[in-house]
């Protein structure tokens, strides 16, 4: 049976972004056709800036959103990374492999170590190594597919040379993993800057719609959003790309065509009613089940303890295969 693995860092409030570009394939196709793991990637989240009590409230609170966006631990498993100490065992021999080069070609790199600096903070060695623990936590699993938004899978190209690279110095050992990327709303971008995507861990919160926003929040935040000056609404994703992050949402709520739903306009002002309300309506279950959950800690505390137990039970035989097969010496 073809095997998934995903996760999401506890950065900061999940976003419609998640939802459109991770979250809803995870619960809506994939926890049910293939043996499927999703976590709460919460080592990655300590590559930038982050308050430790903050880091546990939204560890939680995404475990819990993962559940009330449909994933049912009755057909995958929902855990913590932290949790598995295989991720971290094999991180260290995926750095090992991966060359100082590669890692610092990778976009994100790029893009959240200029940020960190220009807010005057220091740049973490492991937001340069983040890549190697990725790798490690896709090749643990013996994951076939990893499904992840447009902005991931560059990580994910990167995870694929370095098991090809570990299989042929050292003996086969790992399976070679392959990204799949949402066709609709692969990345949904930031209301207020449609160049940027909508992030997260993002500052300036206007342009981002977090899924536990209230309606009349959302509302406004879709309202707002930056479109241009031309008359009428045409999806041209390129010369107006506020105007096509509007109808990339509508479509991705409607699963109408962003170019169709385009033609039934004249102007962004019903655009953006007509996509608010679908936003809106697109969250409302998933916030009541949240609500439910967040009544009940100790049923997601069970659900993450029995996570992390079969996590771990998989996890343990790759990694002692890769240090046996890298040279490392069994313990007696
Ligand atoms: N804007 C987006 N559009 C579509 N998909 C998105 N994803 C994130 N943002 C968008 C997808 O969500 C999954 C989990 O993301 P992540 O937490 O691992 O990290 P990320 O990609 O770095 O997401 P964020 O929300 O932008 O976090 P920060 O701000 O911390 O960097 C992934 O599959 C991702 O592709």
């Amino acid at each position: 049976m073809t095997r998934i693995f995903s996760g999401i860092k506890p950065t900061g409030h999940m976003t419609l972004g998640n939802y459109l570009g991770a979250l809803r394939q995870w619960s809506e196709v994939d926890q049910h056709r293939a043996d499927s793991l999703f976590c709460v990637v919460d080592l990655h989240a300590l590559t930038v800036d982050h308050d430790p009590a903050r880091l546990r409230r939204l560890s939680r609170q995404g475990a819990s959103l993962l559940l009330a966006a449909g994933l049912d631990p009755g057909v995958c498993t929902v855990f913590v990374q932290s949790h598995v100490d295989e991720h971290a065992r094999l991180a260290f021999v995926m750095e090992c492999v991966a060359t100082d080069g590669e890692m610092r070609r990778m976009i994100q790199y790029k893009e959240k170590s200029v940020r960190a600096q220009a807010s005057g903070q220091s740049v973490r060695l492991s937001l340069l190594t983040y890549p190697a623990l990725m790798a490690a936590d896709i090749l643990v699993y013996g994951a076939d597919e990893v499904p992840v938004g447009e902005d991931q899978a560059q990580h994910v190209e990167l995870t694929r040379d370095l098991a090809e690279r570990f299989n042929h110095r050292y003996g086969h050992t790992f399976v070679v993993p392959r990204a799949v990327v949402p066709k609709v709303a692969a990345r949904v971008m930031d209301l207020q800057d449609p160049a940027s995507k909508m992030g997260k861990s993002h500052d300036a919160t206007a342009g981002i719609i977090y899924l536990l926003d209230e309606p009349a929040t959302i509302g406004k935040k879709i309202r707002r959003a930056v479109t241009d000056s031309e008359a009428g609404v045409t999806y041209e994703p390129e010369t107006r790309p506020g105007v096509a992050n509007l109808l990339e949402i509508l479509s991705a709520c409607t699963g109408k065509e962003p170019s169709a739903l385009a033609d039934a306009y004249q102007g962004s002002g019903a655009l953006k009613a007509d996509t608010a309300d679908a936003v809106v309506e697109l969250l409302r279950p998933l916030q009541a089940r949240h609500a439910e959950l967040s009544a009940d800690p100790g049923y997601v505390d069970g659900v993450l303890r029995e996570g992390a137990a079969r996590a771990r039970a998989l996890a343990r035989p790759t990694v002692d295969a890769a240090y046996r097969a890298i040279g490392l010496m069994p313990p007696a």
